[in-house]
């Protein structure tokens, strides 16, 4: 039986999962949120995910949304992205930190400036939320300093959740090049067997964005 993930292309919390079970090799099938007209609003999803966020994974009597709990689903069910033993509780840190630092602050101020009608963005509010953003990425760009991944020598559910919002085209005050680091680490995460970008593996509202 194929896995279900409920989810959108825009949303780089749902891309942590869907990598994470298509480097995984797992046979899963994308479930369209059509998130921005309030499909993660309706009490039928509700029912579904009483968070009202996405993703969700359904796998028969299994259903779980948070990214993080996702991914470490995955790694119980294929033994992949755990890495070592020891670095169990390097790799949450990461997980933790990243849904509470970068994809929290990234995800938010991409929705702002990209998605939000022009008359409700707060100029404020996204340069206050963009300087946490900022904070984040300096973080990450120095702890990549001499690594090659976020924990330990291999790819781990801590890369799987930090990348999550790293990868789309639309410009945010994500720049890569200002972050030499976290350029290296992404071009080689891309570089693993499978790897796709977030609008190759889920269906997306705005397909000419
Ligand atoms: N920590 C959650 C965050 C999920 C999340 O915020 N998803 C967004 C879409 S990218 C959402 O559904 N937001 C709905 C809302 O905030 O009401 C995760 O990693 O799954």
């Amino acid at each position: 039986m194929s896995i279900k993930l409920h989810c959108f292309g825009e949303s780089g919390h749902s891309y942590k999962a869907a990598l994470a079970l298509e480097l995984a090799g797992l046979d899963w099938e994308p479930v369209y949120v059509d998130f921005f007209k309030g499909g993660s609003r309706t009490d039928e999803y509700r029912a579904l995910n009483l968070m009202g966020e996405s993703p969700v994974l359904i796998e028969g009597d299994i259903r779980l949304s948070q990214s993080g709990a996702i991914q470490q689903y995955i790694t119980d069910k294929t033994g992949k992205f755990g890495g070592a033993p020891s670095d169990r509780y390097e790799v949450l840190r990461w997980i933790l930190w990243d849904n509470h630092k970068l994809s929290s602050q990234a995800g938010v101020v991409r929705f702002m400036t990209n998605f939000l009608p022009k008359e409700k963005r707060n100029a404020d509010v996204i340069a206050f939320l963009s300087g946490r953003m900022v904070a984040a990425l300096q973080t990450l760009d120095t702890h990549l300093e001499g690594r090659e991944w976020i924990v330990g020598d291999g790819l781990t559910n801590a890369d799987l959740t930090c990348c999550g919002y790293l990868y789309y085209p639309e410009e945010y005050g994500f720049d890569r090049a200002a972050y030499p680091n976290i350029d290296a680490w992404l071009t080689r995460l891309s570089k693993q067997p499978g790897w796709k970008a977030p609008y190759d593996l889920m269906p997306r509202a705005f397909p000419s964005a």
